[in-house]
């Protein structure tokens, strides 16, 4: 059958099912600027758009299947790591818009974050630093992870890690904004982050490059006795937001290289799992004729899959068992191993994600270098726990638990398994980053059951290209949504105009509503901005955003009316510290003379008193690198030294009216002589 034909026959066929649906249904009401709807067919361009633009079949209902009107709104959103941006990603699903950027480790002049506004965790960093932290403009985020509740996204909160860096930061999902950026001061990388237990107990950030705890020196000879990984487990405190380091506590790891975890849930909460690599401890140097990293960390064929028992370690510390460094309680390794903190159980080598399935009682291990996922039997390890049916120790007296005790199956997927996501429907889901594909399978033992029966590939679906993570809906919750599947792919290649030697990476949209072979691509997104790892997918009525600050006079760090809130204009001086309490709306600042001396300190409070939805101003001022967004309601707090003499305009950055131009003012900065004749 020739193009045309084909779309002959599928126009056809729509126009029957479209006359059906409108039988069925009745006319759907309009709104008054709808053009009426054709209920027996398409609309009469259709046909000519979809012949126009070559579309088959599969691409109209992909179109259908996606397109969002006008002032509709998605189902879902999807937060998406930015990588090495720094920052997190918001997106509709199932349209793909791009709905905000939140500055999370970045400075991000749009938001005003970083950018001289004091409400801001970039200027308040909550825990100690080291020096070379202290001035960190950026970081590569991998993993989002929502707050939990009962092991389901409750919508309130988003923490995500910085891998660079070895930090975590808090986003507070009433307004999208990070609240708090904690400093992990044992260790300066994680991977492992953010993870949260079932009820966000903890936020977990899992260590991966070994080095000596606390940053310490040790030469690489060491390597064995000095260096070492971490697991720490930052306490949430819900009601304030925070996360609090003085109630947080670590537990000391082998120097293996731990990998992604994922936090226990129903039968297994209270654990926490986290894959190895690099068991061999190999310290590279192929400068020195040492075997390079990339052969010297795969050279045993299994690695290992470590079990931390948080609750035991949570005792342990209560009970004194944990010594200090640098402010961080951390439960010693040899103190893991005697309290049964830690375990270990081999998995095969190179091993990438560890997700736990909606019912806990699976662990699921994808191993980069092996076509299988390894399935564990969470109640076999209890099990062999409970025996001691352990094959041996490692060089650190971690016992080892009998593989195949704990193994509930394998099953052969395809080249370069990576991560793995859950649907209702009794399938998971596995990234193939070397097949460039999409593996569907079968859970075994579980509550519910896929038609094909247990532990059986179910079908392919090819993305382009080297698909790193995958997302599904509630994924990796106790109750997951299915639905949709985001495929996050490291290269696009060929699917976008080319903009020159930097590509964006590619998130596809595929829909899983299908049984058996039948997943379908939807829709491919570019994306500009960094490189997204994980990402977790929310149903948007789980999450209750404000539409403006609640009070006018809003802290938006301390979500809190400020104490610098002000409704009038007012200056006040005192000796050489002028305060200026400013105020912004629709279409003026007050005052809009700020006249100061050379060498003042200025203190700057500007509060918009607008109460109206999407009426934010924004503040900068020549010279200063001052950019400030004040959304309705919200009060900054800016500081400089007005050090040279001179004229400084100061404007709003939002087109926030008609008369917006001239919504701006005149910093004066009179010389230092000015100010002795006035005296
Ligand atoms: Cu696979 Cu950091 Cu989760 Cu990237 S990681 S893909
Ligand atoms: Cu306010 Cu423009």
């Amino acid at each position: 059958m020739n193009r045309s034909k084909r779309i002959g026959v599928w126009l056809g066929i729509l126009a029957v099912g479209a006359l059906a649906v409108a039988l069925i249904r009745g006319p759907a009401p309009r709104k008054a600027a709808d053009q009426p709807a054709a209920p027996a067919g398409l609309p009469g361009d259709a046909a000519e758009v979809i012949r126009a633009r070559t579309l088959s079949p599969s691409d109209v209902t992909a179109a259908l299947a996606t397109y969002t009107p006008t002032g509709r709104y998605d189902e879902y959103v999807m937060f998406a790591s930015g990588g090495h941006s720094g920052q997190v990603l918001a997106i509709g699903l199932p349209s793909m818009r791009l709905l905000r950027v939140i500055a999370a480790f970045t400075p991000e002049s749009w938001q005003g974050y970083g950018y001289g506004v004091k409400e801001n965790p970039l200027t308040a960093l909550s825990s100690s630093r080291t020096p070379e932290k202290a001035a960190l403009t950026w970081a590569d985020t991998h993993h989002p992870a929502l707050s939990e509740t009962n092991g389901d996204y409750d919508g309130e909160y988003l923490f995500i890690g910085d891998k660079a860096n070895g930090r975590m930061v808090v986003i507070d999902l009433r307004d999208f904004e990070s609240k708090q950026i904690v400093d992990n001061p044992v260790f300066f990388n994680n991977h492992g982050a953010a993870f949260v237990t079932p009820n966000t107990e903890y936020v977990v950030e899992g260590s991966q490059y070994a080095m000596p705890l606390g940053g310490e020196y040790a030469p690489l000879a060491q390597y064995q006795e000095r260096y070492r990984g971490l697991m720490t487990f930052w306490k949430f405190d819900r009601a304030a937001g925070r996360i609090l380091p003085e109630q947080s506590f670590a537990v000391e790891l082998p120097p293996y290289w731990q990998d992604l975890a994922d936090a226990g849930k129903l039968v297994s909460d209270g654990w926490v799992f986290v894959n190895s690599f690099n068991t061999e401890m190999a310290t590279g140097g192929i400068e020195e004729g040492n075997p390079p990293f990339e052969a010297g960390t795969s050279q045993r064929d299994t690695d290992y899959l470590h079990l931390i028992n948080w609750k035991k370690a949570e005792q342990a510390v209560a009970s004194g068992k944990a010594e200090t460094i640098k402010g961080l309680r951390v439960v010693p390794l040899k103190t893991a191993v005697e309290e049964g903190i830690l375990y270990f159980v081999a998995e095969p080598k190179s091993p990438h994600g560890v997700d736990v399935c909606p019912e806990g009682k699976h662990l699921v291990v994808a191993g980069k270098l092996d076509p299988h996922v390894t399935i564990f039997n969470f109640e076999r390890i209890l099990g062999a726990i409970e025996q001691r049916d352990f094959e041996g120790q490692d060089p650190y007296g971690v016992p080892i638990l009998r593989f195949d005790a704990v193994k509930e199956a394998q099953v052969e997927l395809g080249l370069g398994p990576l991560h793995t996501q859950f649907d209702n429907k009794g399938y998971a889901y596995t990234s193939l980053f070397l097949e460039s594909a999409v593996a569907r399978w079968t859970m075994g033992d579980c509550k519910y059951q896929a038609p094909e029966g247990p532990w059986k590939l179910a079908g392919k679906v090819p993305v382009h290209y080297n698909i790193g993570h995958l997302a599904v809906a509630g994924g990796d919750t106790v109750q997951p949504d299915g639905k949709y599947l985001v495929s996050l792919n490291k290269w696009s290649v060929d699917r976008f105009l080319n903009v020159g030697p930097l590509l964006p990476q590619n998130l596809q949209l595929v829909d899983i509503t299908r049984p058996g072979e039948q997943m379908r691509l939807l829709y491919d997104m570019p994306i500009g901005i960094g490189e997204p790892h994980y990402a977790q997918i929310i149903k948007a009525d789980k999450l209750k955003a404000w539409e403006v600050y609640p009070e006018v006079g809003w802290d938006t760090l301390q979500q809190a009316k400020s104490p610098n809130a002000s409704y009038e204009s007012k200056v006040v001086r005192d000796g050489r510290t002028v305060e200026v309490h400013m105020t912004a709306i629709r279409s003026h600042f007050d005052p809009e003379h700020i006249v100061v001396t050379e060498g003042d300190h200025v203190r700057l409070f500007i509060t918009n008193l607008e109460r109206t939805r999407d009426a934010t101003h924004g503040f900068a001022i020549a010279g200063y690198n001052i950019a400030a967004s004040i959304e309705p309601g919200e009060t900054v707090t800016i500081e400089f030294d007005a050090k040279t003499q001179g004229v400084y305009p100061f404007y709003c950055l939002e087109f926030c009216s008609a008369l917006h131009l001239e919504m701006t003012g005149y910093l004066l900065v009179q010389p230092g002589e000015a100010r002795v004749a006035s005296e």
